[in-house]
């Protein structure tokens, strides 16, 4: 079949529920993809930020496969041999004492909101029914009733209402408006992402971690922090809290646990947090699967034996350099951390991000813009200082006819 065919068949009988870049992709291998006619594409967007361990990592499609001809799932009920020993690993790995494991990234947050109230009701004596999970504005958790909830989007809750009830929000970076919020002792929970991802890429204001670490312990507030896009290497630290040296109470993963081959998320947290759940409390049939356990043991041991925090953190600086050595018309601004990059459009460019991103498919680059004016070039970590550069040649080329 060919590409126009697969996106008619999509279009037709498909939800319309995405807006995707005209392009289909067959085949991957790290950081190359291609078409079914056979073109080549450099994937900077790595299934946003999902594929961090490259496109059919050897490795990762061994574990996948040998795990698959002996045991698929066993539910919960049971205990399987592989969740006792990857629960050690990912543990000691993050340096927490417990983990539970769930499937897509909005299931870890959804798990963080029921375990931060459930906190606030038995540790921190808030009133039954009255506890407060605070976020921050412009957020992105994920599209589950209570993730569209807590966000401050006016598009995300259109039509969707009625909102659940007990999010709040504060501007994102803003000290003095945490301060002032946090002395309601309602509130169970602070929710925020390191770098905002959605939002386009928003790196908060030096210190502002370490000073949310002070005021949500000051204030008996647990610190969650959204990892699913920035962890694990993604923003050149193992994860972006470290740039500021702080332990959030609670940290969510997902995205590359797995190295995107399929949806595994976690929860980290410390015993007097994670153990305010009991048995029955919470939990899915495939969050912690034997699958899912072998894929996530070995997408962690490839980020460490191949030392992809490191790369992401120098592959990153020469992508930021080098985009902004080439002066690419009408763009604001070049920013990130690590492989989370963005570029930023003039207010008044006479240019498209979404428009850009089809220029740069014809150049054979994935990239997908977020908001009207930020493309996002988030390349999986394990690419290549060769790669880096052909990547930024093919923006060039496809920056030129903008003037
Ligand atoms: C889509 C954005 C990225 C996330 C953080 C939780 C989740 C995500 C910080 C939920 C998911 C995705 C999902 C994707 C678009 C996307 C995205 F632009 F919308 F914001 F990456 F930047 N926390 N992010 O970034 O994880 O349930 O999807 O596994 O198509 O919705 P999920």
């Amino acid at each position: 079949m060919t590409s126009a065919e697969i996106i008619a068949l999509e279009e037709k009988y498909g939800a319309h529920n995405y807006f995707p870049v005209p392009v289909v992709i067959a085949k991957g291998q790290g950081v190359r993809v291609w078409d079914p006619e056979g073109k080549e594409y450099l994937d900077f967007l790595s299934g946003i930020c999902a594929v961090g361990q490259g496109h059919c990592h050897p490795k990762l499609v061994r574990a996948l496969q040998e795990q698959a001809e002996k045991l698929t799932l066993i539910s919960r009920a049971f205990y399987s041999d592989q969740f006792g020993p990857f629960a050690e690993y990912i543990t000691k790995y993050f340096g927490y004492q417990r983990v539970l494991m769930m499937n897509t990234g909005v299931e870890a947050f959804e798990t963080a909101c029921k375990l931060s109230r459930k906190w606030g009701y038995t540790k921190k004596g808030i009133p039954e029914n009255e506890a407060k999970i605070l976020v921050a504005e412009g957020n992105f958790h994920g599209r589950t009733l209570a993730a569209i909830s807590a966000s401050t989007s006016p598009d995300s809750m259109k039509n969707f209402g009625p909102a659940a009830p007990g999010f709040l929000s504060v501007p994102f970076g803003d000290l003095q408006a945490l301060e002032e919020k946090l002395c309601d002792t309602k509130i169970a929970a602070f929710v925020v992402e390191p770098i905002q991802g959605e939002g386009g890429v928003v790196l908060p204001p030096e210190g502002y971690l370490r000073a949310v670490r002070k005021l949500c312990s000051e204030k008996n507030v647990l610190f969650v922090a959204d990892e699913i896009q920035t962890g694990i290497g993604r923003t050149g630290r193992l994860l972006a809290c470290d740039y500021e040296e702080v332990r959030p109470d609670v940290v969510l993963l997902g995205k590359s646990l797995s190295g995107g081959l399929f949806p595994v998320s976690a929860v980290l947290a410390d015993d007097p947090v994670m153990l305010s759940f009991q048995p029955g409390d919470h939990g899915s049939t495939f969050g912690g699967n034997p699958l899912a356990c072998a894929v996530a043991r070995v997408a962690l041991e490839i980020v460490k034996d191949e030392g992809l925090v490191q790369n992401s953190a120098r592959q990153g600086e020469l992508l930021r350099r080098l985009l902004r050595e080439a002066k690419l018309p009408h763009v604001r601004e070049v920013r990130g951390r690590g492989l989370l990059n963005a570029v930023e459009f003039e207010k008044d460019a006479p240019v498209k991000a979404s428009t850009l991103c089809l220029a740069l498919r014809d150049n054979g680059i994935l990239a997908k813009n977020t908001r009207e004016s930020v493309i996002r070039f988030a390349p999986p970590l394990v690419i290549q200082e060769s790669e880096i550069r052909l990547g930024v040649e093919r923006i060039v080329t496809a920056f030129r006819p903008v003037t």
